[in-house]
């Protein structure tokens, strides 16, 4: 047994308190009682009504799953995005502009040269990352990050040859090429998104914010723009011909979907094939959405919540012919930042569930689904840390960045006799 596992806290399904949480209840943690409605606060707009039952509250369930976790590195600032390497080491991007790798014993490399210079301004700097799906021969990883241009950014997607550590050199990017950028460049420091994706066809999805400002924002409804978006393009940057609005005059063609306010989570559905996403709200109305071809997802025009101001949003309505619906909302918000549906062999209570980090909720949600809907709602790791990221590992784990001065990357085991 190792140190760093001794160390590790023993937390029956967060019955026991986790450090940090110093005996005070865990925030957003919940009543935990089966079959009620794990959020216990009040909502910020309590005159609105969800579209279906079940679209908002489930209700708590547990599988009673015990896990232990451990700190895997330290002392990473603000990291963002994380990729497994086929040899199961971690690329982990940091938001002041810094690309590391994580051994697998928790070892945690210098700054990977030739980054381009990000504007970690705000919500900017550098995002995520992810590894092209031929890398084993091409050894290409792609990233997004915000930059600046004058006093205006955006959103841009690049893509890089990682040259590996040999004969003592250090790791670093080669052939950095931006592949697409995000138009219009705005003032303002909010609301990048984003996550990479690519499809069994090979294409390459990112999802995108509207930057925040009223000029970002009524942008979303726009096909004009690529604010407030999901796009689909080649990864030679070319543009797919069966994009829903390629034949549309003045539309953008990398658009795949719209009226989205700012997607930092995104995973595939491991049954279905669908995309889903899960898109930030204001004070209230982050969503869970099912992502189709050409849909529109209603932001700003429909939203469940309130302006951080305390104002109605818009008209303040929250379904609208023409725009989705998302297939659960939280009011208040979880803050949601990364996710991962969960099908490894560590964990098999969990198999199908979607895991989604909470930034503001400071936990790791645990939604179960069942045919397109949230049935269920467990709160992980509650009152620990912001959770900027959840992916699984090639081991069956979950591993979980913390957003912090001293971020962590934290994994959960499976707790078995031998450890405890
Ligand atoms: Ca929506």
């Amino acid at each position: 047994m190792s140190a760093r596992r001794i160390a590790s806290v023993l937390s029956f399904v967060g019955l026991v308190a986790m450090p940090g949480c110093q005996g005070r209840p865990a925030q957003g943690a919940g009543p935990r009682v089966e079959g009620r409605p794990v959020e216990t606060q009040p909502p910020n707009a309590p005159y609105q009504k969800p579209a279906f039952d079940g679209q908002t509250r489930a209700p708590y369930q547990t599988e009673n799953v015990a896990f232990t976790t451990e700190v895997m590195a330290s002392g990473l600032s603000h990291p963002w995005g994380l990729a497994f390497l086929p040899d199961g080491k971690m690329l982990v991007t940091e938001k002041p502009g810094r690309l590391r790798i994580v051994a697998t014993n928790g070892t945690v490399s210098a700054p990977i040269a030739g980054v381009p210079e990000v504007d970690a301004r705000g919500q900017g700097g550098l995002l995520d990352v992810a590894l092209d799906p031929g890398f084993a021969d091409n050894q290409l990883v792609w990233f997004t990050y915000a930059e600046r241009e004058g006093d205006r950014n955006g959103t841009v997607l690049a893509r890089a040859t990682l040259v590996r550590e040999e004969e003592g050199r250090p790791a670093r990017l080669d052939d950095v090429k931006v592949i697409w950028r995000q138009r219009p460049k705005l003032d303002s420091t909010m609301h990048f998104g984003s996550r990479i994706l690519f499809d069994p066809k090979g294409k390459v999805f990112v999802t995108l914010g509207e930057r925040s400002i009223d000029a970002g924002r009524h942008q979303a409804q726009k096909l004009d723009a690529a604010l407030g978006k999901i796009i689909r393009i080649n990864r030679d940057g070319s543009m797919p011909q069966d994009n829903p609005f390629v034949q549309l005059h003045g539309a953008l063609p990398e658009i795949w979907s719209y009226g989205h306010r700012n997607i930092q989570a995104a995973a595939w559905h491991p049954d279905t094939g669908a995309l889903w996403v899960i898109d930030h709200g204001a004070r209230g109305g982050d969503e869970v959405n099912i992502v189709e071809r050409g849909k529109n997802y209603g932001w700003p025009v429909i939203s469940y919540g309130i302006e951080y101001a305390g104002d109605k949003i818009e008209e303040g309505i929250t379904q609208k012919e023409g725009m989705e619906q998302p297939i659960y909302y939280w009011d208040p918000v979880i803050a949601p930042s990364g996710a991962v549906f969960y099908t490894g062999d560590a964990f098999p209570k969990w198999r199908g569930n979607l895991f989604v980090g909470g930034l503001a909720g400071k936990h790791v949600a645990r939604l179960v689904v069942e045919d397109d809907r949230v049935v269920g709602e467990e709160r992980l790791l509650a009152g620990r840390a912001r959770i900027r990221d959840v992916r699984q590992g090639p081991d069956g784990f979950l591993y979980v960045l913390t957003d912090e001065d001293n971020g962590q990357l934290i994994r959960l085991v499976p707790a078995s006799p031998r450890s405890s």
